[in-house]
């Protein structure tokens, strides 16, 4: 098995952290190769194996899959006993359903409050636009864990591509020290204590690419 999966910067590229997670659910063992991102080379590195200039990017041994749902996908068929989405049709659909409206929406948080690990101070004010992606985002997290979140601390229960899609918005809220409803603010300390993100997290820490 020979998976390389392309990164960018780990304290900021917040697509790169969602396929990583996905790896990590997935358990398959794979080789990482980090593109410092905002340098003079960068896009230039980054077309050597990626035909959108963006990471991203699975390396597999027939060719490259790009974007991060297109990688979590890939490793959910290549990997069916790792269940990286959650058991039941339905549940499945609602995972996918999440999982398309965060990588296609959430445009006001994503550039109000981009993904800093190693930010940690509150905004002066969050815009408006912004404050109701995080309002959407509180009632969607509210809605999986009361739907399907018996059986564990996660948003379908068990960790899915679910969590390693919001993963990076748990993440904002937290370095933005965002005030949240009771149960988003438990669903951002499980994130914090799910292990495959605390080792993202401490290399982000570690990183000093500028
Ligand atoms: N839709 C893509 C988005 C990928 C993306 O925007 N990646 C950023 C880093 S987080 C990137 O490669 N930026 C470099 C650039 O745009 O030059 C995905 O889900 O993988």
């Amino acid at each position: 098995m020979s998976l390389t999966l392309i990164i960018g910067n780990k304290n900021y590229s917040s697509w790169s952290l969602r396929a990583a997670l996905a790896m990590e659910l997935a358990e398959a063992p794979y080789s990482e190769l980090l593109i410092p991102l905002d340098r003079p080379d960068s896009r230039a590195r980054i077309l050597e194996h990626s035909p959108t200039g963006k990471v991203p990017l699975l390396q597999t041994e027939e060719g490259p899959v790009w974007d991060s749902l297109a990688i979590g996908e890939y490793l959910a068929e290549r990997f069916p006993e790792a269940y990286l989405w959650p058991r039941g049709e339905y549940a499945r659909a609602v995972a996918r359903s999440v999982c398309a409206e965060m990588h296609s929406g959430f445009a006001a948080l994503r550039t109000h409050l981009p993904m800093d690990l190693k930010h940690d101070q509150a905004l002066t004010a969050i815009p408006a636009d912004a404050q109701a992606d995080i309002q959407r985002i509180c009632e969607l997290w509210a809605d999986c864990r009361a739907q399907f979140g018996q059986d564990g601390p996660y948003l379908f229960g068990h960790a899915s591509l679910a969590d390693a899609f919001f993963a990076p918005v748990a993440a904002r809220l937290r370095s933005y020290r965002v005030e949240l409803p009771e149960v988003a603010a438990a669903y951002v300390a499980t994130v914090y204590q799910w292990p495959a993100f605390q080792r993202w997290y401490q290399a982000a820490q570690e990183e000093r690419l500028g």
